[in-house]
């Protein structure tokens, strides 16, 4: 297998490759259309074959490169069916599987309350959360369908009840974390630990936030694979 963890700066974005090594298929999660030259000479340095390009949700901060990755490499593209996506190969369900090889696949979750359709997704023992859980944090819930009481059940009622020593890989990270596991979001994350379902809402309704600098242009340019804006 092949694993890689990219960074895009500008929106603090993390995008993730996986690969089988036996078949060289290879799937990006979340990638950032601005990136997309990085993404193509990393799949060619290794000699894969990028067979899906899937989002965690519609992104309200950055573009998604999936379209373009569409139309540059022939991959399909997918994002959940909750999102209101146009024009996505596929529609992504709870527990669907997408397939690198016959050891090898990615198992969709469905974990709204960041947005409505955003999902997370479970590779071995690395979780991919997109902003469901990020580290000592999780994604705002006040725009696109988020709702706080949603987010919490998620957190607590489906990705804390993974192992312990699952590897909790975000889909954004502002303060320089990489990586954590479920325990310690379980025991460190300010949002969460020992908080009941009240709290976390009064947390929530209190972080006033300004409003993404980009989500009036990402928001649509993403239900269409981030292609409408080109
Ligand atoms: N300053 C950033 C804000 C980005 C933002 O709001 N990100 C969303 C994810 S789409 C979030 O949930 N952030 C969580 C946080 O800032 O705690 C921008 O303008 O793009
Ligand atoms: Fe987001």
């Amino acid at each position: 297998m092949l694993f890689r963890q990219l960074f895009h700066k500008e929106s603090s974005s993390y995008t993730y490759l996986v690969a089988c090594s036996e078949t060289r298929n290879a799937i990006l999660i979340d990638p950032v259309n601005t990136d997309i030259d990085k993404y193509v000479a990393l799949l060619a340095e290794h000699n894969l074959t990028l067979i899906y390009a899937l989002d965690t949700h519609v992104h309200a901060d950055h573009i998604t490169a999936s379209g373009l990755l569409k139309r540059q490499l022939g991959c399909q593209t997918a994002v959940s069916t909750l999102c209101h996506a146009n024009n996505a190969d596929l529609g992504i369900n709870d527990a669907d599987i997408f397939t690198l090889s016959e050891h090898e696949s990615i198992k969709a979750i469905s974990t709204p309350g960041h947005t409505a359709g955003s999902l997370c997704f479970l590779w071995r023992d690395h979780l991919f959360t997109g902003d469901t859980l990020l580290i000592n944090g999780c994604g705002r819930t006040d725009f696109q369908g988020g709702d706080a009481a949603t987010l919490y059940n998620s957190i607590t009622k489906i990705l804390f009840t993974l192992p312990n020593e699952t590897l909790v890989y975000p889909g954004h990270d502002y303060a320089g974390h990489y990586v954590s596991n479920i325990a310690q979001e379980k025991m460190k994350n300010p949002r969460l630990a020992n908080k009941t379902k009240a709290q976390f809402i009064e947390i929530m309704d209190n972080l006033n936030l300004p409003y993404p600098k980009l989500i009036d242009i990402a928001v649509p340019a993403n239900r269409d694979c981030g292609l409408s804006n080109l």
